[in-house]
């Protein structure tokens, strides 16, 4: 954190565990298995960027198959094309692609347009680009629009077609409940991400029940040049033509891992007797990509990585992959999220700033991010996708159930590389905030409960953002000295209470009056009036 933070309470977050500091042991290179595919030569050495690792193997190795992303450049994806004598011929699609481009200047959005239609025929007349067009015509100047036409959008075309050149490896799609990762470069993601922006992914743009990728994100932007929350997707833009311009300009030498993780076996709540974490750092200024630097952050994720991000969606994941653009690559791979899994995404770079939230977000210009890499050429950036459940109706969440899954969730987040044995002292604390609580409407109290419950059992501290919440700063401090410092309270003992909260404050038709969570607890723990036999008696209707 660069400014000094007098809001907070708890320990400075400099106490708290961080990474690179806290790896004792030389990582280990990063070297393909079963488990991990590696997109380039993995005896690559990162030296500062200066050459960047080369894609592995040398050649493009084709596949067409239900386990791995159908590629533009595949030569099995073919596409009905009329031709000019008005009949339909099945034309090898990323020759078309290539065609396309090929010695044509694409003046204007209209044109792009076509391009990008010319081999998509199929929406035709189901896409508009309202929002590129309008972005063009009405948002920024003519001077903008040249720069854009005539400088980078034909080097984000050059970058695209490199694609059976730069990414020569199959890439494996991450399934449901599979422990899997995928480390690729910072140039193969963004001749990815070219490619996602011209539109070029076979399959991928219908989400009807039933098509084979129904149940992936998104990946095609053809959602942000389209109608809808118009003043939201000009700065969209904004943020994606300026990763393009970074990249187009001065290629990153780094690398960046995806892992999907799985937990088959849950922890045993109910007679869990681990505890709270030891130390956390509570403030009501700050935020998770700002401040977390080396620990480990939460995106507040949709169960489709990314959300809305290529649609109208704009709150704390969708910022988040605005500013780093790598980040919206996963939704090429990741199906989406069940209840016991997340997506861990390491080494992603930040290139934007911006102002504002929702409405009100606008593109504030350039981010140099100033992280340190690993010895394998990563920056120290680990976000943790979990995705909450959306809350319908304010009870439910109490429900054993409920709870349970939240807490799992949470849980198979900040216990990510547990496998390998790292001890608590090296672990880095989880950086997190009103989680579930905004889009999701999530009680904070009870989510802020479970995250700790969930990093304590992952034997990590907690560093909380309560994005401008001074009384839930507050009440948070207070809640974990309570529980943790001055008695030292199981987990176990914990979800027993919320259960009781549930039944006796929720469910009650006595309490006119509902007292919260942790006003519950602190006096259901020094004995006042909360017994639950009093209740039920105070339940029967005179
Ligand atoms: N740092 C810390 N706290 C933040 C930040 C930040 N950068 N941004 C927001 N908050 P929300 P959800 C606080 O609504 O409820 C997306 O569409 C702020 O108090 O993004 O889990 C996803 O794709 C905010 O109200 O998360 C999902 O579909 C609260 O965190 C859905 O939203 C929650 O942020 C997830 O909704």
């Amino acid at each position: 954190p660069s400014k000094e933070n007098k809001n907070f309470m708890g320990v400075p977050i400099a106490d708290l565990v961080s990474a690179p500091d806290c790896y004792k042991n030389p990582l280990k290179p990063i070297k393909p298995d079963e488990t991990h595919t590696v997109l380039f030569d993995s005896s690559f050495k990162y030296s500062n960027g200066k050459s960047l690792p080369a894609p592995y193997p040398k050649h493009y190795q084709d596949s067409w198959n239900s386990n791995h992303v159908h590629m533009p450049c595949s030569k099995h994806n073919e596409y009905p094309v009329q031709n000019e004598k008005g009949t339909t011929e099945l034309r090898k699609r990323w020759e078309l692609i290539e065609e396309t481009y090929k010695d044509r200047i694409i003046a204007g959005p209209f044109e792009l347009e076509d391009a990008i239609l010319s081999y998509n025929q199929r929406y035709q007349k189901k896409w508009n680009f309202q929002t590129l067009r309008k972005y063009f015509t009405e948002h920024v100047s003519k001077k903008e629009k040249d720069d854009f036409f005539e400088h980078l959008l034909p080097k984000i075309i050059k970058l695209a077609l490199q694609l059976p050149h730069l990414c020569t490896k199959p890439i494996p799609l991450l399934k449901k409940h599979q422990n899997q990762s995928i480390t690729m470069s910072q140039q193969q993601i963004a001749c990815l991400l070219a490619n996602a922006f011209l539109c070029t992914f076979p399959r991928r743009n219908s989400q009807h029940k039933g098509s084979e990728y129904a149940d992936y994100p998104s990946i095609n932007f053809i959602g942000v040049f389209q109608t809808g929350s118009l003043e939201r997707k000009f700065q969209k833009l904004k943020c994606i033509f300026h990763y393009f311009e970074r990249v187009t300009s001065k290629m990153p030498g780094g690398i960046v891992t995806f892992t999907r993780q799985f937990i088959q076996n849950t922890p045993d709540w109910e007679n869990c007797c681990d505890k709270l974490p030891n130390q956390i750092h509570v403030s009501s200024s700050g935020t998770i990509e700002d401040d977390g630097f080396g620990l480990l952050q939460v995106d507040f994720a949709n169960k489709y990585i990314g959300g809305g991000v290529l649609g109208s969606g704009c709150v704390q994941e969708e910022i988040r992959f605005l500013i780093c653009p790598e980040m919206l690559i996963s939704r090429l791979f990741t199906e989406s999220l069940d209840n016991k899994e997340c997506l861990v995404m390491k080494g992603c770079e930040r290139f934007s700033n911006y102002d504002g939230y929702a409405d009100s977000f606008t593109w504030d210009g350039n981010h140099k991010d100033v992280t340190p890499r690993d010895s394998n050429g990563r920056l120290c950036t680990d976000v943790v996708a979990i995705d909450a459940l959306i809350i319908r109706s304010p009870n439910d969440q109490f429900k054993d159930y409920m709870l349970k899954r939240e807490l799992n969730k949470a849980y198979v987040g900040f216990e990510i590389f547990s496998g390998q044995h790292i001890p608590p002292s090296q672990r880095p604390a989880v950086c997190t905030g009103n989680w579930g609580c905004g889009a999701f409407r999530g009680d904070k109290q009870l989510k802020a409960l479970i995250q700790l419950m969930a990093a304590g059992m992952a034997k990590r501290d907690v560093c909380y953002f309560t994005f401008g919440d001074v009384k839930l700063t507050e009440a948070i401090y207070n809640i974990h000295n309570f529980l943790k410092v001055e008695r030292n309270m199981d987990i176990g003992v914990l979800i027993d209470v919320i259960g009781q909260y549930y039944r006796n404050v929720l469910l009650s038709w006595s309490r006119k009056k509902k007292v919260g969570l942790f006003q519950y607890i602190m006096e259901s723990f020094e004995g006042i009036n909360h017994s639950e036999s009093e209740d039920e008696e105070a339940d029967v209707e005179p």
